[in-house]
């Protein structure tokens, strides 16, 4: 098939999921085309089957807001006619969605068609697509859309809960290429950090407001009063790192903690680490978590959304209230000092990570794109 894929460009989520999939999908001899306003961070190295479309955003004295949903509706228009697109796959509701919709009428009028895919993601549904700004939208365009997935059950039922959807959605959940996520030795980079053993709790995120980076801050300090020596990585960027930073001066505790910024290898930054830390406010899957338990890292979490389908409690780590930083502390502590449950729920969090294997979830997909095609040939 010739796949269009179009996505965000960031580090972590749905442009991650898009790119691993369009990845997958030419491993099985696909032609993938992959559409958004910047090369994705994971789309990095030269391949024959896959083409990066870059959105060109032409400026233009009237436009304080170059509209991109249109540039975006435009290019899909050209790659659907020009290389002959079976599908269309867009993952993120807004504007991915509308601009998709929109291609088709245009292509209607050409007599011309192509099946379109969504994929819900997160905020796409639970924070900003809800928003009175642009629910409306986000709504028709969904019902718009040939098959609709989202990424977790949860997602599916926060959806039909908050929208008018007509549709069935599918879940598909998130996957993880187990053989890139597995500990490897890096033993030269663990003493480096901790040159007195300690041990190490790592957060990966991109500290927007909904991680709660200062909750993962807390847990930390929690663990320091519990006597437990360690350090702490935080690993992404974003708005609330300077709040988190500033927590750290607050709490005295500079020294245990690392500010690592982006990092492009993190499976290496997993490799040495001994628990994950994720307190989020509002995850649809968390796929950070999937990514440490595949490097058989066990998982202190809020109990949100889409988290307990990933990170199950008292087996791959602990689940806790929103905000309860001293249960999230106490958890944490006890995975840290008791070597046994250790062992047990890293060896744990691998098996769960196993049932999200990227290649029976890519088959998925390519058997879901089947049948939205047949159901409209
Ligand atoms: O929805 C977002 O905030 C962004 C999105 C992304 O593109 O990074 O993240 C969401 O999608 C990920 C991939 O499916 C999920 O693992 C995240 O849980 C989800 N984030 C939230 O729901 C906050």
């Amino acid at each position: 098939m010739n796949i269009g894929i179009v996505c965000y460009p960031t580090f972590g989520g749905s442009g991650v999921v898009a790119t691993e999939l369009a990845k997958g999908l030419a491993n099985r001899g696909h032609t993938l085309h992959i559409l958004s306003y910047a090369r994705p961070a994971r789309l990095d190295s030269f391949r024959t089957d896959i083409t990066y479309h870059e959105v060109d955003l032409s400026s233009y004295p009237l436009f304080e807001y170059p509209p991109y949903d249109l540039a975006l509706a435009n290019m899909m228009v050209n790659l659907i006619q020009f290389e002959k697109l079976d599908i269309l796959h867009v993952h993120y509701a807004i504007p991915h969605a509308t601009s998709a919709y929109l291609a088709k009428q245009i292509l209607n009028s050409k007599a011309s068609k192509v099946p379109v895919i969504t994929t819900l993601h997160g905020t796409d549904i639970t924070l900003i697509g809800s928003d009175p700004t642009y629910k409306q939208v986000v709504d028709f365009s969904i019902n718009q859309s040939d098959g609709v997935t989202a990424v977790s059950e949860y997602l599916r039922d926060e959806t039909y809960r908050l929208f008018d959807i007509k549709k069935d959605i599918k879940v598909i959940p998130n996957f993880i290429d187990l053989d890139r996520f597995k500990k490897s030795k890096k033993e030269h980079f663990k003493r480096a950090i901790c040159p007195d053993g300690e041990k190490v709790v790592t957060h990966v995120s991109n500290f927007r407001e909904v991680k709660r980076v200062p909750d993962v801050i807390e847990t930390f300090s929690h663990v320091l009063t519990n006597g437990v020596k360690a350090k702490l990585l935080m690993v992404g960027d974003g708005p609330d790192r300077s709040k988190a930073e500033l927590k750290c001066r607050e709490l005295g505790m500079c020294d245990h903690v690392r500010f690592l910024g982006k990092q492009e290898q993190v499976e290496e930054v997993l490799s040495i680490s001994d628990l994950f830390l994720i307190p989020s406010g509002s995850e649809t899957f968390g796929l950070a978590a999937l990514e440490a338990m595949s490097c058989s890292v066990p998982v202190v979490s809020s109990n949100i959304g889409g988290l307990p389908e990933v990170n199950i409690h008292g087996v791959t780590g602990y689940l806790c209230e929103l905000g309860d930083v001293q249960a999230m502390g106490e958890y944490s502590t006890k995975i840290l000092t008791d070597e046994k449950l250790h062992a047990k729920m890293s060896k744990a969090a691998r098996e769960r990570a196993e049932t999200f294997e990227m290649d029976a979830i890519v088959t998925e997909y390519e058997d879901y794109y089947e049948e939205i095609r047949a159901q409209l040939a």
